[in-house]
């Protein structure tokens, strides 16, 4: 069995260092199994087991229950900030926040997100507007935002990108001019900082999530913070359908309550915090090792000087340099059953629900839906696997040229000949 911080050790997998070698071309795979991004970190299981015995001898399973109350509690701390409310998800927290700051007609967000962000306010009818972002930080563009600003805009929504923290006082300064709400997402951004603080106290409220994917998780799983005690008391009674006590409603709300087993994950991860970090950083560096003078391919680092938590091994490709486009290298890694992501692929402007808006150019957001490729890191990754898909990379790159036509000979029938994992 794992014990939470490293994988579970088999055979170490092949180093690939021929051409022929790579499985999209014929050759075995390197996984026998897939290689997920977002495989969950478990952390001490035996506390965990303790926790879920002890809520159940309680009975007490939701409704603002110890654990949840113990998890804001060290949230609170961790993050530096006096409110924290732990909600069912990150999507749904979103949401509790952008009604209880009141807001109406449109916020500007990033195109370059998870759709959930944008999602999270369609749903409850407001309209998302997106802007660009910048193309080293990947979070949103200050110029871009404030030239999507109109009469009928009432927020920014920011959103700290894989952990990087966006331009929080240019962002204020936009929002203090122009009379509006400023929100941060920061769903990646547990155990980050800003210029030294941590982020979560800043804007007017700030969103965590701890989706298992995540690498602090609580099953499902999410928190808002704020520095605003009346907005924290607000989206206290929002998490629970407005009740003020067991029979008054004094609130407009819905069900955005999280349960006692998710909780008691959450503080479970959240002991863990620091070694899962570690990982990840190990993790970082084994594949900087890896592509290092691999052309055309930039691993994303940290913003200079800001704790990060390297939850996300992002690689841009720049097919121009590589020889090969990322939707070439996505193919070539999946037949390998290493199952990288294309995320946040392809913006959230061209997705269906939104596609019927004004159109807008976002061209940085464009190419980072073109060129970002996402691959697998946490504790259910190691030295070997990292080795291993480098190797993979190095090859396809070495090779580009061939590997490039090979692929586009090659047919649907032929691809699956070849026993590659279907993108
Ligand atoms: N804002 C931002 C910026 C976000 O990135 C997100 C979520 C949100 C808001 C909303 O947060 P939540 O409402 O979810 O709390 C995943 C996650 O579902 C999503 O939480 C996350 N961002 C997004 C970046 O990634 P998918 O569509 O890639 O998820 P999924 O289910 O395909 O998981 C990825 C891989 O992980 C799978 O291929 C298999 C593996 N996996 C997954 C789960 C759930 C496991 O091995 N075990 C598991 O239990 O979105």
């Amino acid at each position: 069995m794992s014990d939470g911080l490293h994988p579970p050790r088999g055979a170490s997998p092949r180093i690939k260092a021929r051409l022929d070698d790579l499985a999209v071309l014929g050759g075995p795979r390197t996984f026998p199994e897939p290689l997920h991004v977002g495989r969950p970190n478990v952390g001490d299981r035996e506390r965990l087991r303790r926790r879920l015995e002890d809520l159940l001898d309680r009975r007490w399973l939701t409704n603002d229950g110890p654990y949840v109350q113990e998890l804001e509690r060290r949230l609170a701390d961790l993050l530096d900030v006096p409110h924290c409310i732990a909600v069912c998800n990150a999507t749904v927290a979103l949401g509790i926040a952008a009604r209880a700051l009141g807001l109406t007609g449109e916020v500007v967000v990033p195109g370059f997100t998870f759709v959930g962000t944008a999602h999270a306010l369609a749903w409850i009818g407001l309209e998302p507007v997106f802007c660009d972002v910048d193309a080293r930080s990947h979070c949103i563009d200050l110029r871009s935002a404030e030239r999507r600003v109109t009469a009928r805009t009432s927020a920014i929504l920011g959103v700290h990108l894989w952990g990087r923290p966006c331009d929080v006082e240019g962002l204020e300064a936009v929002c203090a001019r122009r009379g509006l709400r400023l929100i941060f997402d920061a769903a990646h951004a547990l155990a980050c900082s800003h210029r030294g603080r941590p982020i979560g106290g800043f804007g007017d409220v700030e969103v965590f999530s701890f989706h298992a994917t995540k690498f602090v998780n609580a099953f499902e799983g999410g928190a808002v913070t704020t520095r605003d005690a009346g907005l924290a008391r607000r989206m206290r009674l929002m998490r629970n359908f407005g009740f003020a006590d067991y029979d008054t409603v004094v609130e407009l709300g819905t069900n955005g309550k999280m349960s006692e087993p998710s909780a008691a994950m959450a503080i479970t991860s959240l002991e863990s915090l620091e070694e899962f970090v570690a990982v990840n950083r190990a993790n970082h560096e084994r594949y900087a090792a890896a592509l290092a003078g691999t052309p055309g391919l930039a691993l994303l680092g940290p913003a200079a000087g800001e704790r990060w938590n390297y939850q996300y091994v992002v690689v841009e490709v720049d097919e121009d340099a590589a020889g090969l486009t990322r939707d070439d290298l996505h193919r070539v890694l999946w037949a390998e059953n290493v199952l990288a992501r294309r995320y946040f692929h392809p913006g959230c402007h061209v997705m269906a629900p939104y596609r019927g808006a004004p159109s807008v150019s976002l061209p940085v957001t464009d190419r980072l839906a073109r060129s970002v490729l996402c691959l697998p890191t946490g504790t259910a990754v190691g030295g070997p696997e990292i080795d291993a898909i480098g190797a993979v990379l190095r090859v396809a790159a070495a090779h580009a040229g061939d590997v490039r036509s090979r692929l586009a000979a090659s047919t649907p029938s032929g691809r699956a000949a070849a026993g590659g994992a279907a993108p």
